[in-house]
């Protein structure tokens, strides 16, 4: 039989330099201190990294601003629209490179930086760049909030940063940014990118470092709008810290989506998109379905269905196009992943994984499965961010919903049936930001994303997330 086997991406085709300046007012300049990003298949040390201090975060405020002032709010909208258009095609034209570079600094298979982020991140650049010069037929006398601080995490480094810097700089803001400590190589690539293009210098700003220069920058009194995406506890502080400035905030938080199975719904294709909802990208995903919702009446088969499914999933080095699951971003996120799953037994729910051999060095992780979790369980509460799903089952419809919202975050849900009215009636009454129907994990530039409750408030893509960068 012929077997599909193509060789591992070439990791030849990226140029990782041994250490990265900050980058400010559109040079590369020192900071006093690094840190070190490591691949987390391997714990090799990929490069060395400048730290930003309060001041450093200090100067590139300042630059922003002065390219605010100076330039980008003063341009044509159409020429803004040219850069970006310019910056979304040297993405696609580097993205191989930049797919690569993902993935060996954050873990993820090549096959999912390769199809989903970077054709995502250019559809992002495309997006945005089209709405610049035609605000005005979404927003009435549409004007730039000025400098906006960003914030972003380390499992979708660069689809982050687009998220973030296309719309505020189609709305004519400019940006500092900081990427998550554990994955600053692809910002720092696109801040290559901006020189590429001829952004003009401090419209963009890259800041290294970890939670120290986010606090800094987030604080800075030079700052407009933050726009932070990470953790509900971080993001409480940053709430705290902005409330009573005249600073706008946007938070993408967590999650805990449920994905309802009913019982008429094609399972095959339910198996499909729960393995996607809770796999895809080491369930380091803040809209993943990592509570599985089962009618009971299927469960049983659902399971056997879903565990054969399982057991096919390819762990291991992320640039292999064969590799399904890839690495766990960090030692520190693989010790919560054990820790919550220690937990999930101790609490009397039944593990299950298939037989998968791991790496011996790096951050691995098999594909879990907790099947007898009850509500109360810190695995059915807990965001776990990892390839964990917690089963659970219910009778009737309204059992789903009640079920399903019981949950302190609201960011997206999943529900299946071949029943129309059945998706408008779940759709009405889960509370979540995105709500998918026969399919999960679907993301577009055009629908706007974000939560309710603890998932965090404002919404990015879309008319709504231009709202976030207009005054
Ligand atoms: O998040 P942090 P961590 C969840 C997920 C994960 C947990 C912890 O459950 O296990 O959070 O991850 C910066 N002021 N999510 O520790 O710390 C930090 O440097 C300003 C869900 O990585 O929130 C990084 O750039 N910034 C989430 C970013 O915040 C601060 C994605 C996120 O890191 C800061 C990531 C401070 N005081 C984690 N402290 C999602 N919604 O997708 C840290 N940072």
């Amino acid at each position: 039989m012929f077997e599909y086997a193509p060789a591992p991406e070439s990791r030849d085709i990226v140029d990782i330099k041994p250490s990265y300046g900050l980058f400010i007012d559109g040079e590369f300049v020192d900071a006093d201190t690094s840190f070190k990003t490591v691949n987390p298949a391997s714990e090799e040390v990929l490069a060395e990294i400048a730290e930003a201090s309060a001041a450093d975060v200090d100067r590139a405020v300042t630059a922003a601003r002065r390219a605010y002032d100076g330039v980008w709010s003063r341009l044509p909208a159409a020429e803004r629209a040219k850069y970006l258009f310019r910056i979304a095609r040297i993405i696609q034209e580097r993205s191989r490179e930049l797919a690569v570079l993902e993935s060996i600094d954050n873990g993820k298979p090549i096959r999912e930086s390769r199809d989903v982020d970077l054709p995502l991140v250019a559809a992002h650049f495309f997006y945005h760049a089209g709405w610049a010069d035609k605000l005005e037929y979404a927003v009435r006398d549409p004007r730039p909030l000025g400098v906006a601080g960003q914030v972003i995490p380390w499992n979708f480094p660069l689809l982050m940063l687009a998220w973030k810097i296309a719309p505020a700089l189609a709305c004519g803001n400019t940006v500092v940014l900081k990427p998550a400590e554990t994955t600053p190589l692809t910002a720092l690539a696109f801040a290559e990118i901006c020189r590429q293009a001829d952004l003009p210098p401090g419209v963009v700003n890259i800041v290294t470092g970890a939670g120290e220069t986010g606090r800094a920058l987030v604080e800075h009194d030079g700052i407009d709008k933050v726009a932070f995406t990470g953790s509900t506890e971080v993001g409480r502080r940053i709430a705290r810290s902005v409330a009573g400035t005249r600073k706008r905030l946007t938070l993408e938080l967590g999650g805990k989506a449920a994905n309802v199975i009913f019982d008429d719904a094609p399972l095959d294709q339910a198996v499909e998109g729960i393995v996607n909802g809770i796999f895809f990208n080491q369930g380091h995903v803040c809209c993943a379905g990592s509570r599985l919702l089962v009618q009971e009446s299927v469960a049983e088969e659902l399971l056997d269905r879903l565990k054969t499914r399982m057991a096919t999933l390819r762990v291991g080095d992320p640039l292999d196009k064969n590799t399904d699951v890839g690495a766990i971003n960090s030692a520190a996120q693989l010790e919560k992943i054990r820790m919550l799953s220690e937990v999930g037994e101790k609490e009397g729910a039944t593990r299950w994984s298939p037989p998968c051999e791991l790496p011996d060095r790096g951050f691995w992780f098999a594909p879990t499965v907790f099947t007898g979790v009850a509500q109360s369980h810190r695995i059915a509460r807990e965001e776990i961010f990892g390839p964990v799903l917690s089963v659970l089952t219910f009778r009737t419809p309204q059992e789903a919903v009640d079920k399903a919202n019981n949950t302190p975050y609201g960011l997206s849900a999943g529900v299946w049936t071949e029943k129309g009215s059945r998706i408008l009636w779940m759709a009405e009454r889960l509370r979540a930001g995105v709500v998918w129907a026969n399919t999960f994990n679907k993301f577009d530039p055009a629908s706007p994303f974000g939560g309710y409750k603890e998932s965090g408030f404002g919404r990015e893509g879309g008319r709504h997330g231009l709202e976030a960068y207009l005054r």
